[in-house]
């Protein structure tokens, strides 16, 4: 069976369905510190769990008979710089807990995703390669960099099957996200539908990568039922679909909707932003595991732009 943690996040949500979709509701258990995602909590196994605490997951994963995790738990870049110490202790210790689990021989298999925040203002920022140089300056990519190489200790030290992913900035329209600096390419869409204009927290030229949800969701998918002998890489792969400035997305919803406009107000998000890659190589993993995006920027906004005026027109209904 397999255990979801941080089901009600993002990525953790659409993980949950697409894995129920697969194995069948009941061999998915998802997880999460509160209940504040209701769809995840009334639409299948949950269990209220405290990524921190060993103790509760071992419980969750007996109780349960857990053989792989998706650790989909974690503090997020804006965020993580405001709490620093939380950041550490939520990202490193849930990531130790996950790898001890699997060490130990409670579960098989183990997700985990980093992200593009793991590069830094050194690093080449054109076609970013999987080998290069790794100097990131927010907690959030600290804590993607060590558990990289962590994980790819535990896989060489004690024969952990721990995969991971460096996410790019990732749009969808399901679940919010919290406290990531790529947040804005979810919130324009949301503001385009309800209020025809946005205030921009980034630049508008600040270009960096990026994918739609069901990209991402496919390439965690592929990725963890890959043969093991495949998976070459047992840092983190470089995964990649677009990379699009605020200009572009704004023009590409402005296709959509004629009468939307924009304005920009960079915050701190902005030194975040400009210290990460512009667009990404992940010719391994497209070697690797045949990985390969379907989603473009158009092909994109005119998904995000029917699904959200769907879940806006049937709100208005409810209320
Ligand atoms: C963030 N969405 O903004 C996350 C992601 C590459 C960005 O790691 O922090």
């Amino acid at each position: 069976k397999v255990l979801i943690i941080g089901a009600g996040g993002q990525i953790g949500s659409e993980l949950t369905y697409k894995l129920r979709e697969i194995h069948g509701s009941n061999n998915i258990v998802a997880s999460d510190i509160n209940c504040s995602n209701l769809d995840i909590v009334n639409s299948g196994c949950f269990e209220i769990l405290d990524a921190k605490d060993y103790d509760a997951i071992k419980n969750c994963v007996e109780k349960h008979t857990i053989d792989t995790i998706y650790l989909m738990a974690a503090m997020l870049s804006a965020t993580g710089e405001k709490h620093p110490m939380m950041a550490w202790d939520l990202n490193m210790n849930s990531l130790f807990h996950v790898l001890n689990l699997a060490k130990e021989g409670f579960i098989k298999k183990v997700f985990w995703p980093s992200s593009i925040a793991v590069f830094g203002p050194t690093t080449p920022s054109i076609n970013t390669p999987q080998h290069t140089i790794m100097e990131p300056t927010t907690v959030y990519g600290i804590t993607k960099q060590v558990g990289e190489r962590w994980c790819e200790y535990y896989h060489k030290q004690y024969g952990v099957d721990v995969r991971s992913i460096r996410y790019p900035g990732i749009i969808s329209w399901k679940t919010l996200p919290g406290g990531g600096t790529t947040d804005y390419a979810v919130e324009i869409y949301h503001k385009a539908i309800l209020d025809k204009t946005y205030e921009c927290f980034l630049s508008e030229e600040t270009k960096l990568p990026m994918m739609f949800m069901d990209d991402a969701i496919n390439a965690t998918i592929n990725i963890m039922q890959a043969p093991s002998e495949n998976i070459k890489i047992r840092s983190s792969y470089n995964l990649a679909a677009i990379s699009f400035t605020p200009k572009e997305i704004f023009e590409s919803i402005r296709a959509q909707i004629p009468d939307f406009s924009m304005t920009y107000n960079p915050d701190f998000r902005q030194a975040i932003a400009d210290s990460w890659p512009k667009s990404i190589d992940d010719t391994t993993a497209r070697t690797d595991w045949n990985w390969k995006h379907k989603y473009n920027l158009e092909l994109m906004t005119k998904e995000m732009i029917s699904q959200l005026e769907k879940k806006y027109a049937s709100s208005e209904k409810m209320h």
